[in-house]
């Protein structure tokens, strides 16, 4: 059990393409377990890996409610095999962006096809947050940030405010 520090804004290994993983081995699924803790820890609803500055393909998601027992996802090398054509607006926040949270529009429905804890190939047909959850996780896993979905102004914006926090907090130190 461990939880792991997470990376913020402007840190440019948030703009990784992660690597797939060649299986689901012992590392990897400690790993998933580490993820796991620390986005509980958070509190997060999902986490990718390189989050955690690991350029890996590999992710978790909880979307449980609160008072719902816990139903964690550990997902390897995922694939969005499918899309639907309708669209969905959620308001989203993403743990390496503290405290901003904006509107966005994505497919509701998406089937992911990934390698599960045991290894095994498992397909999940998600809907409404499960789905953006997922999307906001792949996206992770390709180097791309939520506020990529927005404006540029938002988008500069909200980027500027972060450099300029790391500055005030001395950034490289
Ligand atoms: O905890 C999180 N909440 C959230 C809310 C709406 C859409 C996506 C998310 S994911 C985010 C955690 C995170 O940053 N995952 O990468
Ligand atoms: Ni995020």
């Amino acid at each position: 059990m461990a939880i792991l520090p997470i990376i913020e804004l402007p840190d440019p290994r948030l703009r990784l393409v992660s690597e797939p993983v060649p299986a689901v081995d012992a590392a990897v699924r400690q790993l998933m377990d580490d993820m796991l803790d620390t986005m509980y820890d958070a509190p997060g609803i999902g986490l990718a890996a390189i989050q955690v500055a690991v350029p890996k393909r590999v992710l978790v998601i909880d979307v449980a409610k609160e008072d719902a027992p816990p139903a964690p996802l550990c997902v390897a090398n995922p694939e969005i095999v499918w899309a639907s054509d309708e669209k969905n607006v959620y308001q989203e926040g993403c743990l390496s962006i503290p405290e901003y949270y904006e509107d966005v529009e994505r497919p509701q429905k998406v089937r992911v096809r990934f390698l599960n804890r045991d290894g095994q190939i498992q397909e999940i047909e998600a809907d409404g947050l499960l789905a953006t959850c997922f999307q906001h996780e792949i996206d992770h896993l390709n180097g791309v940030l939520f506020i990529d979905h927005l404006s540029r102004l938002k988008r500069d914006r909200v980027q500027k405010k972060f450099v300029k926090a790391a500055r005030l907090r001395g950034g490289d130190e």
